[in-house]
């Protein structure tokens, strides 16, 4: 059955690999799954055939027959439980990876979003380097406790696992900050990811959509 996503026709990061169709593409890799690609143009987020796909108008979306999915995380989930690979077989350490997914949007993601809320959407705002300083306080507190976690471990628990997909992906939002650059813990671990075949190669897949449509 055709897996098809929905991607930025023109993505704003330029094919820096940051947009969140990055984290199915890479899934889809890990697991061995072709996939297609349905480019949309930005004007076509908020129309009816986007939104009976994802009623936030965002990509990326997942279509599989007659299974419709929006949300990164939860479609990255989907392809874990639905092709090997992604997830262990043994039920307590499924647990805690499915636990680390949730950790990755519900717990480090959060301030992390807010930092680039600040940066461009609070921009010239009088209390914007105040409150600037408070969110980088607060992300720090999180990559400190996620570093002290993962320690000298290779991956978040055990074998790399789908979480690892979701957890680094939402970390690279980070990359060229100093903030990341003070853990080198999490810093390495993210290369690490990097050097994955599957993350090579769904980084250039969208890299190359990128240069098609640059225009
Ligand atoms: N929670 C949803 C998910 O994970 O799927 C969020 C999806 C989302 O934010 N999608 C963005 C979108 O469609 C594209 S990826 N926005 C249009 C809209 O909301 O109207 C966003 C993105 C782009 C670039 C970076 N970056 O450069 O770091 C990060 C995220």
């Amino acid at each position: 059955m055709t897996i098809t996503i929905t991607v930025f026709e023109k993505s704003f990061d330029k094919g820096r690999g940051l947009a969140r169709d990055m984290p199915v593409r890479w899934a889809l890799e890990e697991v061995g799954q072709p996939y297609a690609v349905r480019p949309v143009p930005w004007e076509k987020f908020k129309e009816t055939a986007h939104l009976a796909r994802n009623p936030f108008g965002q990509i990326p979306t997942y279509e599989e027959g007659d299974l419709t999915l929006f949300e990164s995380g939860a479609i990255v989930f989907h392809i874990a439980q639905k092709f090997p690979g992604l997830l262990p077989a043994d039920a307590d350490a499924r647990a805690r990876a499915i636990m680390w997914m949730f950790a990755a949007v519900a717990t480090i993601e959060p301030p992390i979003v807010d930092r680039d809320v600040v940066e461009y959407a609070e921009a010239g705002k009088s209390w914007q380097g105040e409150r600037q300083a408070m969110v980088d306080e607060r992300v720090r507190g999180r990559l400190e406790q996620l570093a002290a976690r993962i320690g000298a471990a290779e991956w978040l628990d055990g074998a790399f696992s789908a979480a690892d997909i979701v957890m680094v992906q939402v970390l690279r939002r980070l990359e060229g900050s100093d903030l990341l650059a003070s853990f080198p813990t999490l810093a390495t671990y993210i290369v690490r990811a990097q050097a994955r075949p599957a993350y090579k190669r769904a980084f250039a897949a969208q890299l190359a959509q990128w240069e098609a449509n640059k225009g």
